[in-house]
């Protein structure tokens, strides 16, 4: 908390501080940098992302400047001639925010010094031989002494320093200890014993109040770590989260209460008409056929136009990302068509880094051997067209038209015959693109087995499990992420733990139907938002209220009446998908970033705003793009009581809403079929 009252808190200066600053990990690079265009928007250089420097991805996405802020130069100069190395430039991303990046190994030598000052200061301890908390903390106390010198070279402007997660949280009891004049927030993007606890078999929703959330983290080996994530989370001046469900979560683990939610948006980028980018969908899928063909090959005896793409994606988490209930939804569906003699066919793709070898010789070969059809076709059809060419122009009235069997010469049939025969396999397609190091033991693949998807001639689900990240220098499926998605027909995440869950987001963005759960931060947000969600392309499966058999029979109808729609009708609904993306667009997200950066200035700064109204929104700069919907004074909302008053998470309220963040009025349509809703702007 600060000590001064004279920062000009107007004027104020911004550090967001993550370990994926520039160096793509998981969901935290996704937020900074789908939302830098925003916050440089209204920053300007007054903005800089604070990270660890990660010399090989900051050769690619930072280009060096030099600082020009006299209180940055100072401080990074006097760091330097203590040893500390840094790269300041600018990241080379929409927005291009400016970034400080320290390199911990130029720290570590204080390692041992400073976790015996974390114990001191905030009692934390830190065992030997965790190298993730050890990078946590040298990352830590650089930040805390970076903090520290700026605000005594810049005496004048309010800082407010943002933190995403434990791993960059141990500068915030630092900050408090030494009374370092900032104010901070903290927002959490999961919980470390959430993520834990999810991951084992436990009832966590129905449990969470009763937790001894200390002898959990002992058990589980990780009490330092929750220790720091606690710590972060009660000297933070404002503690957010991405989501309601993770905010419930929190307040019961953490034991604070959230002053508020920060769900998460996307950089938006609109096309001018509807039909680009559904040229872009059939672009893509094209790509996608092809690997089909290929993997495929010897039983590609499933019409492409009656075939539909579905996948899942994320990091291999495989009970908390809801594999297991996906690949079991698949069976089932499987199972339906097959007994009510569909003539469509699914591949379901699971797109999940897992440890592997390399590609197998199968994948390909597959590809190969589709390669060198399609060429001997290519040729066979010049020869062909010139044939028919030659025989056409000498052609004179009386003689027999040019016939098609004298067309292919006897040498286009072998090579034609070579082709065919080098198509026949003996067993089925596979299930795995990749050797994996732990075949036997790997989740996904035992499920499958159990489940018995094997890519037989009579299933009418098959199934292609790509353990590997995608892109389109991938000899086998060369095809970059985001192009992946837009060419399929309908995302699953069947999450049991998913704080937010940024898939079925893209997936919404891109115009592509997707299936969620009300168990993930997402989910939920959209079922608030919106009247019968299904019809524009977002299926939430109750894993709350129901039991697990009745959730999987769920997700597996609404794939199966998904198979039953025709072209006409996907078409319309990816339409009315692609229009919901105003909703996730950070323009509109961005408002709670604003809302929780206020709060934390009125909070270190309360005499700054005396004689003003409690206009908790800062209406001078921040223009409040929709009416809240709840009424009540600006002062229930501002939370600048009690930490949990701010934002839906108030007293006496029965479970979970997000009806004071997003208040969307619902349409007057000009064409129901096609206007899901208007926004009040
Ligand atoms: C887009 C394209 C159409 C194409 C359709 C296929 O809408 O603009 O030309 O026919 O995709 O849709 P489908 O759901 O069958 O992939
Ligand atoms: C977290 O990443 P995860 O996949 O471990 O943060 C993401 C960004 O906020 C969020 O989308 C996701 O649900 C969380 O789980």
């Amino acid at each position: 908390m600060a000590e001064t009252q004279v920062r000009d808190v107007n004027n104020h200066v911004l550090f967001e501080i993550a370990t994926e600053v520039a160096n793509r990990v998981g969901g935290i690079y996704s937020v900074l940098k789908s939302k830098a265009q925003v916050t440089t928007a209204e920053y300007g250089s007054a903005y800089t992302l604070l990270g660890p420097l990660n010399r090989s991805s900051a050769a690619v996405e930072v280009e060096e400047l030099e600082p020009k802020d006299p209180a940055l130069v100072k401080t990074i100069k006097s760091m330097n001639d203590r040893g500390i190395k840094t790269m300041y430039g600018r990241w080379l991303i929409d927005g291009a925010p400016r970034v400080l990046l320290f390199e911990t190994s130029t720290a570590y030598g204080y390692l041992d010094e400073w976790k015996g000052d974390l114990w001191t200061v905030a009692g934390i301890p830190s065992p030997p031989g965790d190298s993730e908390t050890n990078e946590a903390i040298v990352f830590g106390y650089l930040i805390a002494w970076f903090l520290g010198e700026y605000v005594f070279h810049e005496k004048k402007r309010a800082v407010i320093a943002q933190f995403h997660e434990w791993l960059a949280g141990v500068a915030l009891p630092l900050c408090k200890k030494r009374r370092i004049d900032v104010t901070t927030i903290f927002t959490t993007h999961a919980t470390l014993l959430g993520r834990y606890l999810c991951a084992g078999s436990v009832d966590f929703y129905n449990n969470l109040q009763y937790f001894d959330v200390d002898a959990e983290a002992g058990k589980r080996g990780i009490y330092h770590r929750y220790c720091i994530e606690r710590a972060s989370t009660h000297a933070a001046d404002v503690f957010t989260t991405v989501s309601h469900i993770t905010a419930y979560e929190s307040e019961h683990l953490l034991k604070r209460k959230p002053d508020g939610v920060l769900p998460n948006g996307l950089n938006v980028k609109k096309f001018a008409a509807t039909h680009e980018f559904q040229n872009l969908h059939q672009q893509a899928k094209v790509k996608i056929n092809d690997f089909v063909r290929g993997h495929f090959y010897g039983h590609n005896d499933f019409d492409p136009e009656n075939t539909l793409y579905i996948f899942t994606a994320g990091r291999y988490e495989y009970r908390n990302k809801g594999v297991d209930m996906f690949i079991e939804s698949l069976a089932r569906l499987n199972h339906k068509m097959k007994s009510s003699g569909s003539n469509m066919t699914v591949v379901a793709f699971i797109i999940m880094p897992a440890q592997t070898q390399s590609l197998t010789v199968e994948a390909l070969k597959g590809q190969a051997v589709i390669k060198s059809l399609h060429d001997t076709i290519k040729a066979i059809e010049e020869n062909v067209g010139k044939k028919l060419f030659e025989r056409s122009i000498a052609w004179t009235e009386g003689q027999e038209l040019p016939e098609d069997k004298d067309l292919l010469s006897a040498t286009d049939k072998i090579m034609l015959r070579r082709r065919l025969f080098a198509m026949k396999r003996n067993n089925l397609p596979p299930i795995v693109t990749h050797n994996m190091v732990n075949d036997g033991e790997d989740p996904v693949l035992n499920q499958i087995r159990r489940c018995q998807l094997f890519n037989h001639p009579s299933d009418r689900v098959k199934v292609v499990f790509h353990p590997e990240f995608l892109n389109s220098s991938n000899p086998v499926l060369p095809i970059d992420y985001d192009d992946f998605v837009r060419g399929t027909h309908l995302g699953v995440f069947a999450s049991y733990y998913e704080p937010w869950g940024y898939t079925p987001a893209e997936c919404t963005v891109m115009g592509v139907p997707s299936i969620t759960t009300n168990l993930s931060g997402f989910g939920c947000y959209m079922e608030e938002l919106i009247e019968n969600a299904a019809d524009y392309g977002i299926y939430i499966v109750d894993r709350r209220m129901k039991g697990v058999d009745d959730s999987v029979n769920q997700l597996s109808d609404y794939m199966f009446e998904f198979t039953k729609k025709s072209k006409r009708q996907r078409i319309n609904q990816r339409n009315r998908t692609e229009r919901l993306s105003d909703l996730l667009d950070w323009k509109r997200m961005g408002m709670e970033y604003v809302k929780a950066r206020q709060l934390a200035l009125r909070r270190a700064y309360p005499n700054a705003y005396e004689d003003e109204e409690p206009d908790f929104f800062g209406s001078h700069e921040v223009k409040i793009s929709r009416p809240l919907s709840e009424p009540g004074s600006p002062r229930d909302r501002s939370g600048m009581m009690t930490p949990g008053d701010f934002a839906s998470l108030q007293e006496g309220r029965e479970g979970l809403s997000t009806e004071d963040y997003i208040a969307w009025k619902l349409p007057e349509e000009e064409d129901t079929e096609d206007i899901p809703f208007t926004l009040t702007l």
